[in-house]
């Protein structure tokens, strides 16, 4: 019944469970100055895609730059293969420059995104959590102050969802699909559905999840999950008991962010669907991207 073959390298236990490894440059501290930062962002990847929004959120285009990694990616890692996926800042090839040049001992798994300091050619920080931190709070009057997705009174709560989302949902569904273990995927899946399930009650109420008046990080990184929820994780992580569209509020919910702020068009579905289904061989070993579903994320949302 269950298998325990290692699908990810030391990033599968010992029990065929998905168990993702500690980003390694965590350090919190940028200088406010414009055109020194460089961020390396997927658009695929829904922990870069926070970076990606909290840039265009805080106002920060203008003063941080940003290259996007090809979706399609071999064993080499992410790559720049010309075109739209190019590095002007470094002229890398791969990611895993970027990496080198930080820790030359580095050699675990490269991941997107990546806070990069032009000044002193190394990673500033690694970890989606916390670059999107460093984006809402670092950059002093480079970013618009009028924005705040982790207001001092709202911590204690967002970071209680924050962390259950994390787990079971933002995470889960990749402990779902990346698992070759049933018992643990049967769990997994489940246990995201239950938060789904909750997550539909909480915004039956209340237009954000935790704020009526404006979304919270809490918001942004349940989204970059449910964006690519019924194009990816349904089918090819396996997460089929419901899809997004069944959940009236949670889909509506999507809906009313990906229409705000100027979110859609970081939003790519098509090098996301490009992304899983081409670069998971022992999920996806025919390498075919479904032709569906058909999402409509302009439909008026009723919501607010
Ligand atoms: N803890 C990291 C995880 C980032 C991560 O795992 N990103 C994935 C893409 S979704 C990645 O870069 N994977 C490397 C690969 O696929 O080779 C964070 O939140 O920043």
């Amino acid at each position: 019944m269950t298998s325990v073959t290692p699908a990810f390298g030391r990033e599968t236990g010992g029990d065929g469970s998905f168990q993702r490894q500690d980003s390694a440059f965590r350090s919190g501290t940028v200088e406010p100055v414009a055109g020194r930062y460089h961020l390396y962002v997927s658009y695929a990847c829904p922990w870069a895609h926070r970076a990606i929004i909290g840039r265009r959120l805080k106002g920060l285009e203008d003063a941080i730059s940003m290259s996007v990694v090809d979706p399609v990616r071999d064993e080499r890692g992410w790559a720049f293969t010309g075109g739209e996926f190019t590095d002007p800042v470094n002229g890398f090839r791969y990611l895993s420059e970027a990496y080198r040049a930080t820790d030359p001992t580095f050699d675990a798994r490269v991941t997107v995104p990546v806070l990069w300091d032009k000044e002193l050619g190394t990673i500033v920080n690694n970890e989606s959590g916390e670059v999107l931190r460093i984006l809402n709070g670092g950059f002093g009057d480079l970013a618009d102050s009028t924005v705040d997705l982790y207001p001092e009174p709202l911590r204690p709560e967002i970071d209680a969802l924050n962390a259950r989302i994390y787990d079971t949902v933002n995470n889960g569904v990749y402990k779902a699909g990346f698992t070759t273990n049933q018992e643990i995927y049967e769990r997994e899946a489940r246990g995201v559905f239950a938060t789904l399930d909750e997550l539909e009650q909480r915004l039956a109420d209340r237009r954000y999840l935790v704020t009526d008046d404006v979304p919270t990080e809490a918001d942004w990184r349940l989204f970059t999950t449910l964006a690519r929820f019924d194009s990816v994780y349904v089918t090819h992580f396996k997460c089929n008991l419901r899809r997004l569209v069944d959940y009236p509020n949670l889909w509506a919910y999507t809906r009313d962010l990906y229409q705000s702020y100027g979110i859609a068009d970081t939003v790519r579905l098509d090098q996301i669907k490009a992304h899983y289904y081409l670069t998971h061989p022992q999920i996806n070993g025919n390498r075919l991207i479904p032709i569906g579903p058909e999402l409509d994320f302009d439909a008026p949302h009723g919501r607010g």
